[in-house]
């Protein structure tokens, strides 16, 4: 069996048991205190955007290396993109679809990553372009036959049983999540990839990723406990596929959007994070280690997803899994470090174990730095009630239902953006 599979296989009891377990009582939250976001390490008062961009910006982006993501290399200088396939006509006659295999020249025990991208073809300029990593890969984005199975290793389903490739079955599964169409006809490309191209979900999936490829040790690196962590991996891909976009003139990569859902929103809010050529940040029902506050003990925490999925971080915070209260840092300072682009966060009702109450807070409290910014934040300081978007610089909206991305969330996100980018 596929070692994701297994992962999947013999944690999802314990996640149940964990789900069950977790506390979903707002009153047995407790009190907790957050680090000061506006206050430098040296002790003094950030009071203006120029203070926060040259200092402290810095800082707190030093901190979730150090103690949560880790540090990612910098961009490497033997990226090659190969376009791989052109079809002017896709999504009958909407869009014009290219694949572009990425790849690291001097890092050739890297595989590298089939990129799908979608451009409108009714556009009279270039056109601004979600970006953003699937679970699924690019032929469960889309339903169109002809885009190819991913060739790797991947969870699929082989007559209707798990296997190891992917197959016919699993074609379009996702695609509900990937409004394509929708996103076409308001003027919007979309450039997505499988994350598994970057790195296998798993404890040992690093291996046959990145970060093996870009270490000098390879396999048999040792990991400290600052060094990245697969959420940094895919990250660090979502940046290299905006490397790819900013070459294509059918893209403004001026105007480019990172999203992501779940594990993959955690990512986005990385990847927007570090790399300020992104536009707009979105993250989708992002939970622990991503919006949600972690000193707020709903839903799951850091014990448990350090325990789960002690892969996806820096080996420093599985430190923090007793007593999040020592983490240097929490969650808002991560949103703060969109300022002072625009930033979106969603949460679904259906979905406690994300923490729906503390992703907003997050959002809300991060908003003392768009103010430095003379921005408004959420423009609130009410946890908004469901299907009530809120927010200026950090939207935000509480959707009915489940874990997962719908045409609701869609909505909201191209009001967003038209919102923003509007000249
Ligand atoms: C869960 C995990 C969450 C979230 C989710 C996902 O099992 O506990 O933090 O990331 O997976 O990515 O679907």
């Amino acid at each position: 069996m596929h070692p994701l599979l297994v992962l999947l296989a013999t944690s999802s009891l314990t996640f149940a048991q964990a789900a069950r377990e977790a506390n979903y009582d707002e009153a047995k939250v407790g009190t907790f205190t957050l680090p000061p976001l506006l206050v430098a390490q040296d002790g003094s008062k950030v009071t203006t955007a120029e203070q926060w961009t040259k200092q402290r910006r810095a800082e707190v982006i030093g901190l979730f290396r150090e103690h949560v993501y880790g540090h990612s290399p910098a961009k490497t200088d033997d990226l090659k993109f190969e376009v791989t396939g052109t079809k002017d006509d896709a999504l009958g006659g909407l869009a014009t679809r290219k694949f572009v295999h990425l790849t690291l020249t001097k890092h050739p025990q890297w595989q590298g990553l089939d990129l799908m991208l979608y451009v409108p073809n009714a556009r009279r300029q270039p056109a601004p372009v979600f970006v953003g990593l699937s679970f699924g890969g690019n032929h469960a984005v889309s339903t169109e036959p002809d885009v190819p199975l991913n060739p790797r290793r991947m969870p699929g389903l082989k007559n209707g049983k798990s296997g190891n490739q992917a197959s016919e079955p699993t074609r379009g599964s996702e695609a509900s999540r990937w409004p394509l169409e929708m996103l076409i006809k308001h003027g919007y490309a979309v450039a997505t990839a499988w994350y598994g191209d970057l790195e296998p979900d798993h404890p040992q999936g690093w291996k046959d990723g990145l970060r093996a490829a870009l270490s000098p040790d390879g396999v048999n690196t040792r990991w400290q406990p600052n060094d990245w962590g697969a959420i940094g991996a895919w990250a660090w891909g979502l940046s290299r596929m905006l490397d790819y976009l900013e070459t294509d003139p059918a893209i403004d990569a001026r105007h480019a959007v990172v999203i992501g859902h779940s594990r993959l929103g955690k990512t986005a809010l990385w990847a927007g994070a570090q790399d300020e050529r992104f536009a707009i940040t979105i993250s989708n029902e992002s939970g622990e280690g991503g919006a949600a506050l972690s000193r707020r003990n709903f839903g799951e925490t850091t014990q448990r997803i350090t325990t789960s999925f002690p892969h996806w971080f820096c080996g420093n915070y599985a430190k923090y899994a007793d007593d999040p209260n020592a983490n240097p840092v929490d969650q808002h300072m991560l949103i703060a470090l969109a300022a002072p682009r625009p930033l979106y966060i969603a949460s679904a009702d259906g979905d406690p174990w994300s923490d729906p109450h503390g992703e907003f807070l997050s959002g809300q409290l991060a908003g003392e730095v768009w103010a430095l910014f003379g921005k408004a934040g959420t423009g609130t300081s009410t946890w908004p009630a469901v299907n009530h978007p809120v927010g200026d610089c950090v939207g935000y909206h509480l959707r009915t239902g489940k874990h997962d991305v719908t045409a609701y969330d869609w909505e909201q996100y191209l009001n967003f953006a038209e919102r923003h980018f509007a000249p």
